[in-house]
C-alpha cells in the first residue's frame, strides 16, 4: 500500500469503528490533489463493501461554516447510500465519534450534469429540492483538522436526512430556516447564506465532480452545504429543520445500544 492508501485505510477504519485518529498533516502540507485521492480511495473501500454512490456534498459554502471551522475554501465529499438517514428515523449515537448537525438544502437531480452548466442550466437538471440536515463527524480528535485533512476525511460526511421533495420552480434563494433540538431553536438562518444562492453550490458541485472524472448523475443528491454553524448532538435528542415553504426534516438520536465505548 502506498502512503495515500494507508491514510485512506486509517480514516475508513476510524469511520467504520467510530474512533478518532490523530491528525496526519496538521500544517496542511499535503496537496489538495493528494487529499482528494485519499478521499477517493477511502470511498472505494466503502464501495468495495457494497455501498452505493448516491451523490455529493459541498462544504464551507457559507461564511458561518468557514468561520466556525477556520477554513476558507469550498470543499466537496462523496455520499453513499449507507449515509442516508430516513426522515423521522433514528441514528445510533454509538456509530459516530463526536457528531454534529447542520441545516442544509438538498438537490435531487433529474438529469446528468457535465460540469459546464451555468446556474440556469444546472437548475434545469434539478428534479426536486428538499429541506435537509447533514450529520457531520470528523474522524480527527477534537474535530480539529487542516484543509487537506478534512478533504481526505470525506469532508466529515457521515449522514444526511432529506425532507419532502418540492419542485425547484419556486424561488429558494432566500428561504428562512430554523434548526431545533428537542423543540428549542438552536440555529436560525437563510438559504441565502449558501454562496448567496444554493444554486451556486450546485454549479460548483457539478464542476468539481466533473473535474474529478465523476460527473453528477441523474438520481444523485447534492447537499448544498450548511447554512449556519453546526451543533453538537447527544443521545436522546430529536433534531429538526424547518424551512420556509418547504416543511421539515428531522431525526432522532438513539441512545447507544451497548455500554459506552472505551477509549473515546
Ligand atoms: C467540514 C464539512 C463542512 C458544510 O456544510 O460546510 C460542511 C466540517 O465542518 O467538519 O459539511
Ligand atoms: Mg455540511
Amino acid at each position: 500500500m502506498n502512503r495515500l492508501q494507508e491514510i485512506a485505510a486509517l480514516l475508513d477504519d476510524a469511520a467504520a469503528q467510530a474512533r478518532s485518529v490523530a491528525q496526519f498533516d496538521p500544517q496542511g502540507e499535503v496537496t489538495l490533489l493528494d487529499a482528494y485521492a485519499i478521499q477517493a480511495a477511502s470511498i472505494a473501500r466503502r464501495i468495495g463493501r457494497g455501498e452505493r454512490r448516491v451523490g455529493v456534498k459541498m462544504g464551507f459554502t457559507s461564511r458561518a461554516k468557514m468561520v466556525q471551522m477556520g477554513l476558507q475554501d469550498v470543499i466537496w465529499g462523496r455520499l453513499t447510500d449507507a449515509m442516508q438517514v430516513e426522515e423521522g428515523g433514528a441514528i445510533d449515537f454509538s456509530r459516530y465519534v463526536h457528531p454534529r448537525v447542520e441545516p442544509e438544502l438538498a438537490f435531487v437531480l433529474g438529469k446528468d450534469l457535465t460540469g459546464q452548466e451555468n446556474a440556469v442550466e444546472a437548475l434545469a437538471a434539478v428534479e426536486a429540492i428538499s429541506p435537509a440536515l447533514e450529520i457531520i463527524d470528523s474522524r480527527y480528535s477534537d474535530f480539529k483538522f487542516s484543509l487537506p485533512e478534512v478533504i481526505a476525511d470525506n469532508a466529515s460526511s457521515s449522514g444526511f436526512v432529506m425532507g419532502q421533495w418540492h419542485s425547484p420552480a419556486g424561488e429558494f434563494d432566500n428561504l428562512g430556516l430554523v434548526m431545533s433540538i428537542d423543540g428549542r431553536a438552536v440555529q436560525v438562518g437563510s438559504t441565502a447564506a449558501i454562496l448567496g444562492h444554493p444554486l451556486r453550490s450546485l454549479v460548483a458541485a457539478a464542476r468539481l465532480a466533473a473535474a474529478a472524472g465523476e460527473p453528477l448523475r441523474a438520481g444523485w443528491v447534492v447537499m448544498a452545504g450548511g447554512a449556519t454553524q453546526a451543533e453538537w448532538i447527544r443521545p436522546g435528542q430529536y433534531v429538526e429543520v424547518e424551512m420556509q415553504g418547504l416543511g421539515r426534516a428531522g431525526f432522532h438520536v438513539a441512545a447507544p445500544a451497548a455500554a459506552a465505548k472505551e477509549g473515546r
